[in-house]
């Protein structure tokens, strides 16, 4: 392949904007955060706002940045769906009083953490040379299992352009076929436009399989990794399928990107990520047309806790132009000794492309469990796909601009459980959000501006 057809490839990282009712309830089980940090009051406002800036320190350091618009909250159709009946008003006055948990789940700003909201693969690798998307069914929660419908929509708005871009059903919303997208799925490949290994990673097999975590929920089955790549037409040789470690999961490993990272040909990974981690390795190099770069962290640099509470592998690694890349971490990292060391010592010092280290401050989204890679779907580009884009969800100094003022002018900067119920909140979030739909240009989305 000729250098011209890989350099106008890039990955463009879509973050999702955190949005109005951003808020600790503790609802997603297996996430050692989000369970104990349920209760405190959020700060919706500075959630929003420190998303937006690590957007903006990665534009500014070159990196393509695009972004994706929150979600339609409180899901008030979800709670007339669940039997409760009336105006607006009276519908969250009932689910308040009678079921507050039910309340509190439809109001969730989950959707921030789009590296959830689907799988993609890049034309580079696609049989009929488009960007395959699958809106991911999320169906091991109720709360994010709200999300497909709206995310399928946004993703059709945006990638809109069937020369380029083509759109696959969400799988069936059911225990067999359980998919969280692109947290658990990795591309490796030598620059982004060259062809690229699919790793996928799931916690367990639905039909047949053996080892499960015993404390937490697998969220992700071999049924569903298998399918998403049946949709987008991947081949055998095209494909890896590894088991996440189920004692990972148990020690709150929900997601393979809160312990393992990949981009180009490296992989950053801790020991305790894959059930046959040798297995794994040998196939990848077995596949992939470039040397794989595994960097593998072991068990007595980085404990299971250290790894989940400073979410050193939920950081973004971005290449650069001379062929360096850049880990992205969350500042918990520095507050951890020996992840700190690790990282100072053992990966920037290594033998490997990291060659450095930027930190940033995610605070609002970390303590619902969700860390720099959550808070973004990575997208690899050509020129042509990217001129295609509808919209204006390229990041740009005057979006960044507009989109703060937006931050600014419509949230609310403390948000405690008990406020879900105020119906004032929801009419704020409804006026943000029709703004934003015009702001970013990308019509129609959200089901209160379909009826
Ligand atoms: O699904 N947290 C999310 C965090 C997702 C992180 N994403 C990745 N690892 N890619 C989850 O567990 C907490 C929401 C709340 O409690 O309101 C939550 O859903």
């Amino acid at each position: 392949m000729s250098t011209a057809a890989i350099s106008n490839v890039r990955e463009v990282n879509f973050d999702g904007l955190v949005g109005p009712t951003h808020n600790y309830s503790g609802l997603a089980v297996g996430n050692v955060a989000s369970m104990s940090h349920g209760g405190l009051v959020s700060n919706p406002k500075e959630g929003a706002l420190q998303g937006l800036l690590k957007m903006k320190s990665l534009m500014d350091a070159g990196y393509a940045q695009g972004v994706l618009p929150p979600q339609q909250r409180p899901d008030i159709g979800a709670l007339r769906d669940l039997g409760f009946k009336g105006s607006h008003r009276e519908v969250l006055a009932r689910a308040a009083t009678e079921a507050p948990h039910l309340l509190r789940a439809v109001c969730s700003a989950s959707s921030m953490w789009t590296a959830n909201a689907g799988t993609i693969t890049p034309s580079r690798d696609a049989w009929d040379s488009r960007v395959h998307f699958t809106p991911a069914n999320l169906q091991s929660s109720f709360h994010r299992y709200l999300e497909p419908q709206t995310t399928g929509r946004v993703l059709r708005a945006i990638f809109h352009d069937e020369q380029y871009f083509a759109h696959h059903p969400v799988l069936p919303a059911t225990p067999d076929f359980s998919d969280e997208g692109a947290a658990n799925h990795t591309r490796l490949c030598g620059e982004h436009g060259e062809p690229g290994v699919h790793l996928f990673v799931y916690g367990r097999q639905s039909f047949g399989g053996e080892r499960q975590p015993a404390r937490f929920p697998a969220r992700q089955t071999l049924e569903a990794s298998q399918a998403v790549a049946r949709q987008h037409g991947l081949t055998e040789a095209q494909t890896v399928f590894a088991q996440q470690h189920p004692d990972a999961i148990d020690a709150g490993v929900f997601h393979n990107d809160v312990i393992a990272v990949g981009n180009g040909p490296v992989l950053l990974y801790h020991e305790m990520a894959f059930l046959d981690e040798e297995g794994t390795l040998d196939e990848l190099r077995a596949k992939m047309s470039t040397p794989l770069i595994p960097i593998r962290v072991p068990l007595d640099a980085v404990s299971m806790e250290d790894a989940v509470a400073s979410y050193l592998f939920n950081s973004q690694l971005l290449s650069n132009p001379d062929g360096t890349m850049t880990l992205v971490v969350p500042s918990e990292c520095q507050e951890r000794e020996a992840v700190w060391r690790t990282l100072q010592g053992y990966l920037l010092a290594g033998n490997n492309p990291i060659s450095d280290v930027i930190v940033k401050d995610v605070k609002q989204s970390m303590r619902n469990g969700g860390g720099p890679a959550c808070l973004r779907l990575r997208v690899v580009l050509t020129d042509a796909e990217c001129a295609a884009l509808t919209g204006r969800v390229l990041l740009t100094d005057a979006l960044y601009g507009d989109l703060t003022a937006w931050v600014n002018r419509h949230y609310r900067d403390r948000l405690a459980p008990d406020d879900l119920a105020d119906p004032q909140l929801a009419e704020e979030s409804l006026t943000a959000l029709d703004e934003l739909t015009q702001l970013l240009q990308i019509g129609s989305v959200y089901p209160f501006q379909l009826r």
